[in-house]
């Protein structure tokens, strides 16, 4: 059986499934009795830290974790497309612009693929970058803070997936569309699709100095669906490469319509080319309201603005910066290794795993060797561009990353597996079952030219029996195999926020130094900050009250506040006034309906209450803050309207 027909595939997927996604069915196989050696290996003593910090995505939660790694110890939530009562994320006045959009207040988010930014090729720890599907945006995290400082809406597109990925002096962070649509949106008939409907491929500049975003072009691609994509690196940089499906460009995608073709395309993308021409006055400016939001670090206020056009370009209009690379049934995963020459494309309907070489790619272009142009891009000739396959290496691929020392690991959903093969000779090497049905993997730096070769992190979509139950749905989780010698081994299950569909790693040495410890109070620029407590006040202005108040182990000032009447609309202004690490205070009231807040040394947050009842009603500290925790509290008189 040379190659597993798609028929072979699917069948094989219902009997998986059937005995719980365990692809030996082997029940009681639970990947073996750990070596005392694996405990080691995963214990972080008490006191001790992690070696890498590994940012796991959220999924549908809209967040993106923080966890240690070997340890799998969860550190943070950094709430990004969500709101989060425990950070007042999205709920206080300063961060609500942060989740504004041009459909208005949109507080949630799926999120699926943080990628670190980079310099030289290597990761550099300022960023990581965050996509969201639902509500195509971007989000960039400030990995001094660990708070998210930057929102930019991607305009023309749907189903934001082939993102978020930097080149690889994070010059772009790439966003690419999973539904083609009609551009620009307008009423018609779904049924003339093909043709039609357009994926637009954006590049986000990120400034250099101050890491501001920016749409600098858009690239409006035929109608397929875009899946993932990453950049070229070493001497494919200056290039991106984007899998599809669909490329049928059917309009419901039953399978009879969008599987119909044998291969799909790696689109590869010369952006460089395309940079050169937007710089010389080419491409078209077109109307499209798009919400850019920014948090600024000294004002701690979030400013929202809403942009009105984008620059797009079509592929016709810059030859040669454009080619279709054929690539078998339906790719999903879309991987460049370290040096840049292979490009792996995982048919996810495949048995196969096809790699693709930029040298030959370069040299079929020069050479024009092209099975035409369906669609205006020349397609290149398969054989002409293949480095080589991995022959029947499992069911199922979805993704790959790189140790840097020559080997590649991809992981098969349907046969819930982690598979070692070796770049160049295309032999497997090693196969270690995942508990269960895998989607990506990540190792520390392997999106880049130094990958940190020591772990790699399953994220399994399935856990059934691995934990215990809780209820209809258990955890997600991820599983950490040490990747040091020739076979892997598992380490550690942990179990993760939902739902980790990818995460980035990197050596915690590169992040700690740079780790904010409190804002200065002397920086603080808020509009509404008390900077002392001889600065507190509250100021009335017809029914709304503005209360600028501080807090300090272990009071608010003032504590007492009366002249306050029901109708009013009351603004709170909390300073912290500390000047100490790990020093927040909290703040609630009673019946306010919104969340706590959270506030961090030097730092100014706001909150609006609007009391309904006359009568005397207390705050409170809502963070153990000292000994005296418990006396850190306050009244609000509301007298009647
Ligand atoms: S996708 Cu989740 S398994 Cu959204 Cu990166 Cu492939
Ligand atoms: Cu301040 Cu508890």
């Amino acid at each position: 059986m040379k190659r597993l027909s798609k028929l072979v595939l699917l069948s094989a997927l219902g009997a998986l499934t059937l005995i719980g996604c365990n692809p030996a069915g082997k029940k009681s196989d639970k990947g073996g009795a750990l070596s005392s050696s694996a405990a080691e290996k995963v214990y972080v003593a008490p006191g001790e830290h992690d070696e890498f910090y590994a940012f796991v995505s959220g999924g549908f939660s809209g967040q993106l974790a923080v966890y240690g790694l070997p340890s799998g110890r969860l550190f943070k939530v950094i709430p990004v497309f969500s709101q989060d009562a425990e950070k007042a994320w999205g709920y206080n006045e300063e961060t609500k612009p942060m989740l504004n959009t041009s459909y208005g207040f949109v507080p949630w988010d799926d999120s699926h693929h943080p990628d670190i930014s980079q310099t030289a090729g290597e990761l550099d720890g300022r960023y990581v970058f965050i996509n969201a599907n639902n509500t195509p945006r971007i989000a960039k995290i400030d990995l001094t803070t660990f708070e998210t400082t930057e929102i930019i809406e991607v305009p023309n597109s749907a189903g934001n997936h082939s993102s978020s990925f930097v080149t690889e002096n994070t010059e772009y962070v790439v966003a690419g569309t999973r539904f083609s649509v009609p551009v620009p949106q307008r009423d018609m008939p779904i049924s003339e699709y093909k043709g039609n409907f357009k994926g637009a491929l954006s590049f986000i500049s990120v400034n250099p100095e101050d890491g501001g975003m920016d749409v600098k072009f858009q690239l409006l691609m035929p109608g397929f669906n875009y899946d993932l994509s990453h950049p070229g690196r070493g001497k494919s940089h200056g290039w991106f490469f984007f899998t599809t499906y669909n490329t049928e460009e059917a309009s419901t995608l039953l399978e009879v319509n969008a599987s119909q073709n044998d291969k799909d395309f790696i689109a590869a993308v010369n952006w460089k080319k395309i940079e050169e021409y937007v710089n010389n006055g080419g491409g078209k400016m077109m109307p499209a309201n798009y919400a850019h939001n920014v948090y600024d670090e000294h004002t701690h206020t979030a400013t929202s603005t809403m942009k009105k056009e984008v620059l797009v370009v079509d592929p016709s209009e810059v030859p040669g910066a454009v080619y279709l690379l054929p690539t078998p049934k339906s790719p999903h995963g879309c991987d460049v290794d370290p040096s840049g020459e292979y490009i792996v494309g995982n048919g996810k309907l495949s048995a196969n795993l096809t790699v693709h070489s930029f040298t030959k790619m370069l040299d079929a272009i020069e050479n024009k060797k092209f099975d035409g142009d369906a669609y205006g891009i020349p397609i290149l000739n398969f054989d002409s561009v293949l480095a080589g396959t991995v022959e029947q290496p499992g069911l199922g691929p979805l993704h790959t990353e790189f140790d840097g020392k020559g080997n590649a690991y991809t992981t098969f959903f349907i046969s819930s597996e982690v598979v070692k093969w070796k770049l160049g000779t295309w032999d497997v090497v090693d196969r270690k079952s995942t508990y269960y049905s895998v989607g990506h993997l990540m190792i520390p730096g392997g999106n880049s030219q130094k990958p940190f070769g020591k772990y790699v992190l399953a994220m399994n979509k399935i856990t059934k029996d691995r934990y215990l139950p809780t209820g209809p749905e258990v955890t997600q989780s991820a599983q950490l195999y040490d990747i040091t010698g020739e076979k892997m081994e598992l380490l550690l299950d942990f179990p993760t926020v939902g739902e980790p569909h990818y995460a980035a790693g990197i050596p915690a040495d590169i992040i700690k130094p740079n780790s904010k410890k409190i804002f200065k109070l002397e920086e603080n620029k808020h509009k509404y900050a008390a900077l002392s407590e001889a600065d507190t006040k509250v100021v009335r202005n017809g029914k709304e009250v503005h209360v600028y108040m501080t807090m300090i182990r272990s009071h608010f000032s003032p504590d007492n506040i009366e002249g306050i009447k029901v109708g009013d609309k009351v603004y709170f202004h909390i300073t912290n006034l500390e000047q100490d690490y790990d020093v927040p205070h909290g703040v609630s009231m009673i019946g306010a309906n919104t969340s706590e807040l959270l506030i961090m040394p030097g730092q100014t947050e706001s909150f609006v209450w609007e009391p309904k009842q006359p009568g005397v009603w207390p705050f409170y500290c809502t963070d153990f803050c000292s000994a005296l925790h418990q006396e850190m509290q306050g009244y609000v008189r509301v007298s009647p309207a």
